[in-house]
């Protein structure tokens, strides 16, 4: 199947330890996606859905424990603690191998070990990345081949190349012998999803789920490549990339990152509300950004699908994520209809009378439990999006002028404003999160969980050198050739918990606004903590908004910044003061001079 050398030893050495019946390499063709799927049907792991409302789509449903990232098991094994910094979990690297080549033996027996070599990024283009993930799991398999691409063509591309390996099982059947469940999974204490830095190797045992089983995603898009990334001078980000177009038809590409549940996937396929303008997809989730020859940041999207959150995507929220899971889809963790359609809370069509829920059970709308769970998701390709953009594969990436930042401050962060250069925009990037809401434990409740850039669960070393790197990444260019950076908060409340900005399409204004800065028009106002839109600057016609809530919207207030500068003294201390980057450590100081002077 292969010339290269190292993939045959490791293939070998893996077939070895975890003992498959059988070892099958992907050629990512139409027949053998077409063949697992049969098989999974055939097994009851695999629902068809109806061919002529949801044609080529199927439904899984996961174990009721195996919904969702496990943070808690996500471990960074650098060769030192420090290493792995602050925010990460750690243990020694030859430990950890050690506890996970016990729970590998033989754990495959009586499965097929797949071997998925796929590449982030358009194959060949220079920004993209070539791995190999050996899975158990068919699942992962088909899921793989709608986020990456995979198969034959790959092989080629690499060679004789390097790639990173990706280990995966689901884990081992509970008992010797013991026919598989419909979804095998182990039990939280033996779930192990882990990553090894400097050998840029992957390891993952116990979840068939989403990030922790889909290796190319978070575990090589995100913490891999963030390792990576630092050490060849460009970025690997937790974000969007959107195309906008203005009347005139002058494109902006703008990246955004945002933690989860602020809205992401929305952003990047909005429909603006302003006459005129336009929004296009290049990605949702995760940017690849190297400088080109011209000193400007070129992003690709590395991956090729959307794993997008179901519940709240409805035709109002988000009507171009509804239009590209119409076929080719898989679904997991879904309400499924008497007449194989799908449902979920938030899909903004009436719950039917009976349906079959993520638990596979029956369903009614007086049962007291969700028909879809939370984190159900849709794998669609990204090429069924209607406004994915014609240039989202282009292997040299799109020039980006704009990076956005923000998350869910019902308080304090107005709706815009703009760093007054990169490294002031590295500090509000590392100051960034979302506000605990009632949601969460009550204890906490209007505390801010800070998550720099949102890569808090994602960065593959220290928090401190990551924040380091994007001031080096800064000063290896010039401020006129630099995207500039900007802090958005959608999610501002008055005092009464009313929303203050519609928000969706009506985001369209502000994207006006900072498209307008980028080229050197918009109108702003040097305030305290940046640059902010005057009065007039944001583009309101047609909006029922008064102009009070507006101004709450954009005013800077003086006292909610300081109580802001003493939570981010407390967050500094967490990462260890000593280590926290100087230059963010001044920008600190000089913000709260600002607001004292
Ligand atoms: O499960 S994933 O990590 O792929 C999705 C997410 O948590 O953002
Ligand atoms: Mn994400």
């Amino acid at each position: 199947m292969t010339t290269n050398k190292k993939l045959e030893a490791w293939v070998k050495e893996i077939a070895d330890m975890c003992q498959p019946d059988q070892i099958y390499w992907c050629d990512g063709s139409q027949e053998e996606n077409d063949r697992l799927l049969k098989e999974m049907v055939d097994s009851g792991m695999a629902k068809p859905l109806n061919p002529e409302k949801r044609p080529g789509c199927y439904s899984f449903n996961s174990d009721p424990s195996d919904v969702a990232r496990v943070e808690n098991r996500t471990y960074i094994a650098s060769k030192t603690k420090e290493e792995a910094g602050p925010t990460n979990n750690w243990v020694d690297p030859n430990e950890l191998k050690d506890t996970m080549k016990n729970l590998y033996k033989g754990c495959m027996k009586g499965r097929t070990m797949y071997v998925i070599p796929f590449s982030m990024g358009p194959i060949g283009s220079p920004i993209s990345k070539i791995g190999v993930e050996l899975t158990d799991s068919a699942y992962v398999v088909v899921n793989m081949r709608i986020m990456t691409r995979i198969g034959k063509k790959v092989l080629e591309t690499l060679g004789d190349g390097e790639f990173v390996p990706c280990l995966h099982s689901v884990g081992a059947p509970l008992a010797e012998g013991e026919k598989d469940a419909k979804w095998p999974c182990a039990p939280i204490e033996k779930k192990y999803i882990s990553h090894f830095p400097e050998e840029k190797t992957i390891w993952s045992y116990g979840s068939g789920y989403g990030g922790n089983a889909l290796l190319g995603k978070k575990c090589f898009a995100l913490r891999i490549a963030s390792v990576i990334a630092r050490e060849e001078g460009w970025l690997a980000e937790h974000m969007l990339i959107l195309k906008l177009t203005d009347p005139k038809g002058n494109v902006k590409y703008i990246c955004g990152a945002f933690p989860s549940a602020c809205g992401k996937t929305n952003l990047a396929m909005l429909v603006p509300t302003i006459p005129g303008w336009k929004v296009e997809t290049i990605g949702d989730d995760i940017a690849w950004m190297k400088f080109g020859k011209d000193g400007r940041l070129y992003a690709i999207n590395p991956e090729a699908g959307f794993f997008g959150v179901a519940p709240g995507t409805s035709l109002d929220s988000n009507p171009n994520a509804m239009h590209s899971i119409e076929k080719n889809t898989i679904f997991t963790n879904v309400g499924v209809t008497d007449d194989g359609d799908v449902w979920w809370e938030g899909m903004g069509v009436d719950a039917p009378a009976h349906l079959i829920d993520w638990h596979g059970k029956d369903w009614t709308p007086g049962s007291e439990s969700p028909a879809a769970h939370p984190n159900a998701r849709f794998t669609a390709p990204a090429s069924q999006c209607p406004v994915i953009a014609p240039e989202w594969e282009d292997p040299a990436g799109v020039p980006i002028s704009a990076i956005l930042i923000g998350g869910r401050r019902p308080s304090t962060i107005p709706l815009v404003h703009q760093s007054f250069d990169w490294n002031h925009g590295v500090f509000l990037g590392s100051i960034m999160g979302s506000e605990i809401t009632a949601a969460a434990i009550s204890d906490k409740i209007g505390q801010v969980r800070r998550d720099p850039f949102a890569m808090l669960p994602f960065i593959g070393y220290n928090v401190n050198d990551y924040l380091q790197h994007w001031l080096d990444v800064g000063a290896a260019s010039t401020e006129d050739k630099l995207p500039k950076i900007f802090y958005v908060n959608w999610f501002r409340k008055d005092e009464n918990g009313k929303w203050l900005w519609p928000g969706y399409g009506e985001n369209s204004r502000v994207l006006k606004w900072i498209c307008e800065r980028v080229s050197g028009e918009g109108k702003a106002v040097k305030t305290e903590i940046g640059y902010m839109p005057t009065e007039d600057a944001i583009d309101v016609e047609g909006l029922n908004i008064s102009a009070e809530d507006m101004e709450e919207l954009l005013k800077v207030k003086k006292d909610e910044w300081l109580k802001e500068v003493e939570s981010i003294k407390a967050h500094y201390e967490t990462y260890d003061i000593n280590k926290v980057p100087a230059e963010l450590k001044k920008q600190l100081a000089d913000l709260e001079a600002r607001l004292k002077a």
